[in-house]
């Protein structure tokens, strides 16, 4: 259906409200958290500070922070974020002798965070069930101890993305220093299909965008992210481009708020008097998982555009030179294209041939153009596929490494990006192995580690047998949330370095600590003084971070000071392994940063505190391939369902997804507010169209049973019956609730990241 419209108007039968994204709203959002979580005095002062040079960079999302913010440089989500971790509750060892393990285990995501900051190291006492006050000295040393007791290679290594590039990058050394890649992180379970799939057909694992291209671009391709929830200071720029004639097509299942209509919280007039800006002029309501074949069909129109002009005697619209210069694989490419019809594509996408001829005539006359996506491309078994869609149809055009284009993902975590850059894989190929040599006489491991999936395989399996996190919720967070839960307090040792309670904590291997750590707003004192921590954004732009509060109880330490004790404690001495003086002066650490990538880290100590940071660069920003072929490579898709399912009678395609009031596992509250969806998350969104013909009806409880035949049940009951703007056959409800429906044998096939966009489900009444 969707096509031009503004779509202010709620579908029939929905819930929608008509709330711009941004505007008043969002402020009443900010209050009623604030109240929630009820944060000290000053909190306004630390809000004041964020994403500014001289200040703290926001731990919510990882977009840019510009060199000349605004007087508010945060959103509606980066306050909530801000706010939920400087919260007055605190969680303190009384907590943990009034209730047992076995008792929390029963409460929720939100009443667990909501009881506050963890204020001292506690360890596990099997006996009693409950978590009990211990010292640090003793915390580090019974995890060296344990540590030193066990195959490295069975033990797992664990980041969020929240940590600072100082910190990973010792995480990572201490990993391989003890003798094991396996060092998966948030990522893999978003946007590990760019760092392989971008890889592969540009040769640079990262989006190769800068701001600067927001400011020239004339057309955008949205592609399943939402901007209004999850990184809300993006419609900023969307508005202005937009403002300037510049036309977004999005593609997604599901009408978000975010990507139709923004009021901007920072202009007064559009506050009050002024009209919201419509964003999206096209919304192109693709089937779940069915981008490979809107954007062939896209593309298989500029081709047709393309003969039509040539015909006529003219230039035609695709980018000859480029394509001659810098691309490999275009003529099997288009045969492939040509070769497929309409039928096939409109049947695959769930969309018409004449909207996605729309969407190919809005790219075909943009002089540049930028692909955004987000985990609607990379949630699905073959989600790398989905990504070389895009870039196929950019390349087209030359949209790739020039000024106003490119293929720009927006990352997850604010430092998910920087982990990896700094040493944080499982690919030994990445890791910075010379360098370490160098710089701290030691053989790094070659064995290829696992990623998250693999160590959860390695868990079910009983082979994984110590798992360290720095921060995360993992065992909520991943596919067959069943399974893995039983087999999690089967571990010798599980270590969390955390800042509130949650359920993979309530879940202690034998021996088990919880080590409670400052966020990133609070002062981190050190014997050198102050210290800043850095971080990477989704544009390769490296930031300075100073925190000013006053940490939420004196035994809290930095991220980087436990890494560096569990180091120290788990490790021999050794002259060039300097864990104390690394702790106590963190600007030792940026040295080795520096030194261990020097084309992109020198002088970071200076750089990351400019206005803006400083940008690592890109080398597809630059049109330099790193790829195999050292061009930009087309990718021929073997299939255009990215979901790799059949479309059988009664199998519905589930997403999972993100309310407005939650942080991934984080559950600020029940409102989803940008959606029209309040006090409930156990939904099944559903067209109405899909609902009168599966016979139910709205407001109804039932059962999703997920519809794989592997000899595994997995069901989750209670879920409401709502009727949303969705295409036939695609349902949505909320993570983390529904992830014990996730299978997890079905991931993106290169990369191994959760297929949580397209589970194959079956409804029961
Ligand atoms: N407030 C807040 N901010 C966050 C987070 C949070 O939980 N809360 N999480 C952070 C993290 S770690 C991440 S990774 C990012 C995630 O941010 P996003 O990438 O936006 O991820 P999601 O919200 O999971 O889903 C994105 C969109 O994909 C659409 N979609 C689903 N399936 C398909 C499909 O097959 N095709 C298309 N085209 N679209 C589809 C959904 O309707 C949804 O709008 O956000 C980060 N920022
Ligand atoms: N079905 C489904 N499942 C999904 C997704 C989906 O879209 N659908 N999305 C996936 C994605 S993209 C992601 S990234 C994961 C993430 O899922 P989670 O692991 O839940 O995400 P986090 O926000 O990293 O973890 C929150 C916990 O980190 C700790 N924490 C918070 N701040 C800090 C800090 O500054 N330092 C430290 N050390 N700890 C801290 C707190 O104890 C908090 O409980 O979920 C994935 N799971
Ligand atoms: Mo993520």
């Amino acid at each position: 259906m969707a096509t031009s419209d503004t779509a202010t108007e709620p579908a029939p039968g929905t819930a929608q409200d008509t709330h711009p994204v941004g505007g008043w709203g969002s402020v009443e959002g900010m209050t009623l958290t604030e109240q929630i979580a009820r944060a000290g005095p000053g909190v306004l002062e630390s809000l004041a500070h964020l994403n500014k040079s001289g200040g703290t960079m926001c731990g919510s999302c990882a977009w840019s922070k510009p060199p000349q913010p605004r007087a508010a440089e945060f959103c509606e989500s980066g306050a909530k974020a801000t706010i939920w971790d400087l919260t007055s509750a605190r969680c303190a060892p009384e907590f943990f002798q009034r209730h047992t393990v076995a008792e929390l285990a029963q409460w929720s995501e939100f009443e667990l965070e909501r009881e506050g900051r963890l204020t001292h190291p506690l360890r596990y006492d099997p006996d009693s069930d409950r978590y009990t006050e211990t010292s640090w000295e003793d915390a580090f040393v019974a995890i060296g101890a344990a540590l030193r007791g066990l195959d490295p290679k069975s033990t797992t290594f664990y980041a969020s993305g929240k940590a600072g590039l100082e910190a990973s990058y010792l995480y990572a050394l201490f990993a391989r220093l003890y003798g094991h890649n396996n060092l998966p992180d948030s990522s893999n379970l978003c946007h590990e299909t760019t760092s392989v799939g971008l890889k592969k057909v540009i040769g640079t694992p990262v989006g190769a965008c800068t701001m600067e291209d927001f400011e020239h671009c004339d057309a955008i391709l949205y592609v399943g992210q939402n901007p209004g929830t999850n990184s809300p200071r993006i419609l900023h720029p969307l508005k202005q481009a937009v403002e300037r004639g510049c036309e977004i097509v999005a593609f997604n299942p599901l009408k978000e708020r975010g990507l139709i209509s923004f009021a901007d919280p920072g202009s007064m007039w559009q506050m009050t008097v002024g009209k919201p800006t419509s964003l999206a002029s096209q919304y192109v309501q693709v089937s779940p998982g069915g981008d490979i074949a809107a954007l062939t069909g896209v593309a298989k129109h500029v081709l047709s555009i393309d003969a039509t002009e040539r015909a006529h005697g003219r230039a035609g619209v695709l980018d000859r030179a480029f394509l001659e210069a810098h691309c490999h694989g275009f003529a099997q490419w288009r045969a492939f294209v040509e070769a497929t019809d309409w039928a096939t594509l409109e049947a695959e996408s769930g969309v018409s041939r004449a909207q996605l001829e729309q969407a190919g005539a809005v790219y075909a006359k943009a002089k540049a153009v930028i692909g955004i996506y987000g985990m609607g491309l990379t949630q699905h078994v073959h989600g790398t596929q989905a990504i070389g869609a895009l870039v196929n149809l950019l390349l087209l055009r030359g949209n790739m490494g020039r000024l106003g284009a490119g293929c720009q993902p927006i990352r997850g975590h604010s430092n998910v990006q920087g982990q990896r850059t700094v040493g944080m894989t499982e690919k030994p190929e990445l890791a910075p192995n010379a360098k370490y040599r160098e710089l701290f006489g030691f053989e790094p491991p070659m064995q290829q580690g696992h990623n998250t999936v693999e160590f959860l395989q390695a868990l079910l399996e009983g082979k994984n047998k110590a798992f360290v996190g720095l921060g995360g919720n993992l065992a909520r967070a991943v596919p067959d949330f069943g399974r893995v839960s039983e087999a999690w307090s089967r571990m010798e040792l599980t270590v969390h370095v955390a800042t509130r309670l949650n359920r993979t904590h309530l879940l202690p291997g034998k021996v088990s600590y919880l080590l409670p750590c400052l966020v990133r707003a609070e002062a981190d004192e050190q014997a050198a003084g102050p210290q800043q921590v850095s971080v990477e954004d989704s544009f390769s732009h490296i930031y300075g971070s100073i925190g000013k509060r006053k940490p939420a109880s004196p035994q809290l330490k930095s991220e980087l000071a436990i890494v560096c004790a569990i180091a120290k404690a788990t490790l021999a001495a050794h002259p060039q392994q300097k864990w104390d003086a690394w702790t106590d002066d963190y600007r030792l650490v940026r040295a080795l940063i520096s030194k261990t990538w020097p084309d992109q880290f020198a002088d970071m100590e200076t750089r990351m505190n400019a206005p803006g940071g400083f940008y690592r660069g890109n080398p597809a920003h630059e049109r330099i391939w790193q790829t195999q072929s050292g061009k930009a490579e087309f990718t021929t898709p073997t299939t255009l369902d990215a979901a790799g399912l059949d479309r059988r009678a009664g199998r519905y395609r589930l997403m999972t997804l993100r309310s407005n009031d939650q942080f991934n596992t984080t559950v600020y509250g029940l409102s989803d507010r940008l959606r029209g969806l309040e006090g409930d998350r156990m939904l099944v969104l559903m067209s109405p169209r899909d609902i009168g013909e599966a016979g139910l009806r709205e407001g109804q409880r039932v059962t999703l049973v997920t519809d794989l035949d592997d000899g595994h049940v997995r069901r989750v009951e209670g879920l409401k019956v709502t009727p949303y703007d969705l295409p036939k056959g695609a349902v949505a409800g909320y993570f983390p609730e529904l992830n014990a429906l996730s299978p997890l044998s079905r991931h993106d096939l290169l990369s191994g990241t959760p297929a949580t966009k397209a589970i194959p489900v079956r409804i029961e009444a």
